[in-house]
C-alpha cells in the first residue's frame, strides 16, 4: 500500500497521504510528497492540489523513530520550500493535528483549512528542539511575532477557531473535509494567489520585547534549553532574511536533536504512550465504566471525585454522616470555584459539574456503581469496615478499588466477596491535576479488573503506571529513600538549604527539605511512630527529632526552617541547627552537582531494587512515577534514565 495516492477532481488534484497511526513524516512519505510535487507539477490538466490525510490526524509532525539515526533525504525543510514552490498552489486540509512537521508542510501550501475542533500547533520544544523545517520563520510571517513565539515556545497547539482568529488558517469548514477543501481550492483559482508564506512581511518588534521574552521564558521553562533556543531562532526569523533564518533554524534543529534533553524528552514521549497500553493486558477485556462512587470526600476523595467528573462520569460520594457529606460536597465545590476563579471554565460548567456529584450516607446508593474508590482515613480497621459495606451493597462485578499509598491492598481486600474485583488505585493529590496513577494488583485481581484500571487512567487522562505491592509502591518507596539520602547528607555536614538549592538547580520546583515543610513532616513521623508502635526496627531520623521538638513544618510556623508569620519564605535556622547538632558528624560541603548527583543515583538504586523484586514491570515506568508524581524534572528523563550507562 502506498503512503501517498493521487486521485483527481476535474483539475483539482487530491494527495491522500496514508501512513498510521499519524502519519508522521517518515523517509517514504517525504519521498511520496516530494514525487507528488513533481509529477502534478508536470501535469497540464491540474490547476490545484488538496493535501489531505487518511486515519485519525493530519500529519503528526517529523517520524520521532528517526530522530536516533542520520538524516536522509529528501530533508524535511526541502520537501516545505518544495511543495511551496510547486507551480500549482496547494491547499492543506487539516483533521486531527497538524503538528510539527506536520504543520510546517501545511505552511507550505499556498492556503490552510481546518475541520473544526481540528488542532495546529509547533510541540518541538516538548521534546527538546525547535522546529527544524521553517516552523520558527514561517510562524511569525502568518500570524506575527507575538503569536509565533507562544505557539513556538510554549509548544501547544491551537484549535481551530483560534488558528483562524490568529491567520494561522484561512478557513474553517464543517461536514466533508474533501469536498469541502475540492471547494475551496476551486473558489481560490478565481482570485488573485497571496503570496508564499515565506514571501510575507513580518513586523520586527523592539529589542525590548525580546529580552521580555527571554525573562518570561527563563521562568516558565527553567532548565529547558529548547524554549529559549526557539526564540533565538524566531528573532533571527524576523531580523534576518528568510533563507538565514532557515540556516540558523536548521543549524540549531540539528543541535539541540542530539542532545541529552532531547534524548530524555524523547524517552519520556514514547514511555509515556507505551505506559497506557500495557502488553500483558493485550487480551484482557476492561469492564465498562459508567457510575462511579467515592467513599471519603476529604482532600484526596474530593480530588478523585473532580477527576471522575471532569471525564464526564457521575458519582456518588459516600461519607459517614450528614455533615461529612456537606463537606465533602463543598470540597469539589470549591475545586470548582477555583477553576471558576482562574477563568479555566464558566460557572455554569462549574454548577454542572458539581450537580454531577451525589452525597449521601447510604451505601445502598453505590448498588448500581461500575466502579467504587475507597479514599478514606489511611487506617486498616476503617478501611476495613469500608470493604465490608462495599462487600455487602456493590454489584458482584463491580470493581472496587483503595486509595492506599502505604497499606498494603491484601490485608484491605481480606475477607471481601469476590476479591477478583479488588484492586489499588494510586491518585497523588491533588487528584485532579496530579497526572500520575499507581494501578496495584492483588493476587486475585483479575486481568479485566486490572485492564479497567488502565483505561480509567487513559479516560481520566493520567498515566497510569503498574505497580507491585511493597511499603509505599513505586513513588513513595523512591521518595523515603530521597529524603533518607538527603537527611544522610545533613549528618555529614552539608546544609539543608544547600541541598533544596542543589535539587532547584537541578530542575526540581523545590529540594527535599522545603517541600516537606510545605506537606508537613508529620504525617511520614506518624507512619513511622505506627511501624515502630507494631514493633518493627524503624530508625530514628533527622525528621522525627524535628517533630517531636513541635516543628511540622510551615504549618507550625517552622520544619526544616523558619518562617515569618505569613510568609512562605524559608530561612535557615538556628534552632534545627542546635536540635541536630549531634547528629552531624561531619564538615562536609559539596558542590550542587555532586548533591544532586547523589540524591539521583539514590533514587535510581532504589528504582534498581524495585525493577529486581518485580515491583515495577519496566524501568521507564519509575522515570514515570518520579516525573508526573514527585516533580521529577521531565527533560532530565526520570531517575533511571538519568543515571543510565551511556
Ligand atoms: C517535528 O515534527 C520536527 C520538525 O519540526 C522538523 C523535522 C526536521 N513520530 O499519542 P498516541 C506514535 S517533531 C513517531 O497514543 P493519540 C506513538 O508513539 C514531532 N511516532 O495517539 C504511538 O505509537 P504506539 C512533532 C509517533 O491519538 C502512536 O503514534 N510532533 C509520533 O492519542 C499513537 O500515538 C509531535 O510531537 C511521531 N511524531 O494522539 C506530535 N507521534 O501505538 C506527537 C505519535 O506504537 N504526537 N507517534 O504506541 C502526538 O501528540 C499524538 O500522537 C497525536 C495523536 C496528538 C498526534
Amino acid at each position: 500500500m502506498s503512503v501517498v495516492t493521487i486521485t483527481r477532481e476535474g483539475e483539482i488534484a487530491v494527495v491522500a497521504v496514508n501512513n498510521p497511526p499519524v502519519n508522521a513524516l517518515g523517509q517514504m512519505l517525504r519521498q511520496g510528497l516530494w514525487d507528488a510535487v513533481g509529477a502534478l507539477d508536470a501535469d497540464p490538466s491540474v490547476r490545484a492540489v488538496v493535501l489531505i490525510c487518511e486515519g485519525r490526524t493530519f500529519i503528526a509532525g517529523a517520524d520521532v523513530t528517526e530522530f536516533g539515526k542520520p538524516p536522509v533525504p529528501p530533508h524535511l525543510p526541502d520537501l516545505v520550500d518544495c511543495i511551496e514552490g510547486a507551480a500549482k498552489p496547494w491547499v492543506a486540509a487539516i483533521h486531527g493535528s497538524a503538528l510539527g512537521g506536520g504543520f510546517e508542510i501545511a505552511m507550505g501550501c499556498r492556503f490552510r483549512i481546518a475541520l473544526d475542533g481540528a488542532s495546529v500547533g509547533l510541540p518541538e520544544v516538548g521534546l527538546g528542539i525547535v522546529p527544524g523545517a521553517s516552523g520558527t520563520a514561517r510562524t511569525p510571517r502568518l500570524a506575527g511575532v507575538e503569536a509565533a513565539v507562544e505557539l513556538v515556545t510554549s509548544g501547544k497547539p491551537v484549535k481551530a477557531a483560534k488558528a483562524a482568529a490568529l491567520g494561522l488558517v484561512d478557513a474553517v469548514v464543517t461536514g466533508d473535509l474533501r469536498s469541502e477543501a475540492i471547494s475551496f481550492a476551486r473558489a481560490a483559482l478565481e482570485r488573485p494567489l497571496p503570496p508564499p508564506v515565506s514571501q510575507r512581511p513580518v513586523e520586527a518588534p523592539e529589542p525590548e520585547f525580546w529580552e521580555r521574552q527571554e525573562k518570561a521564558i527563563s521562568k516558565r521553562a527553567r532548565g529547558e534549553a529548547a524554549p529559549l533556543r526557539a526564540l533565538a531562532c524566531l528573532r533571527t526569523a524576523v531580523e534576518a532574511d528568510f533563507s538565514d533564518a532557515m540556516a540558523f533554524e536548521r543549524a540549531t534543529f540539528l543541535e539541540l536533536r542530539s542532545s541529552e534533553q532531547a534524548a530524555a524528552l524523547r524517552h519520556v514521549f514514547f514511555a509515556e504512550r507505551a505506559a497506557g497500553r500495557p502488553p500483558h493486558l493485550a487480551a484482557a477485556e476492561p469492564l465498562p465504566i459508567r457510575l462511579a462512587g467515592v467513599v471519603g470526600g476529604g482532600t484526596m476523595g474530593a480530588g478523585i471525585a473532580v477527576a471522575l467528573r471532569d471525564a464526564g462520569l457521575p458519582v456518588v460520594l459516600v461519607e459517614r454522616d450528614g455533615e461529612a457529606v456537606d463537606r465533602g460536597l463543598a470540597n469539589i465545590r470549591n475545586v470548582y470555584d477555583g477553576a471558576v476563579k482562574r477563568g479555566r471554565m464558566t460557572a455554569e460548567a462549574a454548577a454542572e459539574k458539581s450537580s454531577g456529584v451525589t452525597g449521601t450516607t447510604d451505601y445502598a446508593a453505590l448498588a448500581d456503581a461500575d466502579l467504587v474508590i475507597e479514599a478514606v482515613f489511611e487506617e486498616i480497621g476503617v478501611k476495613r469496615a469500608v470493604f465490608d459495606k462495599l462487600g455487602q451493597t456493590c454489584r458482584a462485578n463491580a470493581v472496587l478499588a483503595t486509595n492506599t499509598s502505604y497499606l498494603d491492598p491484601r490485608l484491605i481486600a481480606e475477607g471481601l466477596p469476590n476479591p477478583q474485583r479488588f484492586i489499588g488505585l494510586h491518585f497523588f493529590s491533588p487528584a485532579n491535576v496530579m497526572k500520575l496513577l499507581e494501578i496495584v494488583p492483588v493476587p486475585e485481581t483479575a486481568p479485566g479488573v486490572l485492564a479497567t484500571g488502565f483505561a480509567l487512567g487513559r479516560m481520566l487522562g493520567k498515566i497510569p503506571v503498574q505497580a507491585g505491592i511493597c511499603e509505599g509502591f513505586i513513588g513513595n518507596r523512591i521518595l523515603k529513600r530521597y529524603r533518607a539520602s538527603a537527611e544522610a547528607l545533613v549528618r555529614q555536614g552539608v546544609a539543608i538549604d544547600a541541598i533544596d538549592a542543589a535539587m532547584r538547580s537541578y530542575g526540581f520546583a523545590m529540594g527535599p527539605f522545603e517541600a516537606q515543610d510545605l506537606g508537613g513532616l508529620d504525617i511520614a513521623f506518624l507512619q513511622r511512630e505506627g511501624a515502630r508502635a507494631e514493633g518493627q526496627d524503624v530508625p530514628e531520623t533527622l525528621g522525627d527529632i524535628l517533630v517531636r521538638a513541635g516543628r511540622k513544618g510551615q504549618k507550625t510556623g517552622g520544619g526544616w526552617y523558619d518562617y515569618a508569620a505569613g510568609d512562605r519564605t524559608p530561612q535557615p535556622s538556628t534552632a534545627v541547627s542546635d536540635l541536630l547538632s549531634l547528629q552531624v558528624t561531619g564538615g562536609a560541603d559539596l558542590p550542587a552537582e555532586e548533591i544532586a548527583a547523589r540524591l539521583v543515583s539514590a533514587m535510581a538504586e532504589e528504582g534498581t531494587a524495585i525493577l529486581s523484586e518485580g515491583i515495577a514491570r519496566q524501568a521507564s515506568d519509575i522515570d514515570l512515577v518520579e516525573i508526573h508524581g514527585y516533580g521529577f524534572p521531565r527533560w532530565r528523563g526520570g531517575p533511571m534514565f538519568a543515571t543510565r550507562a551511556k
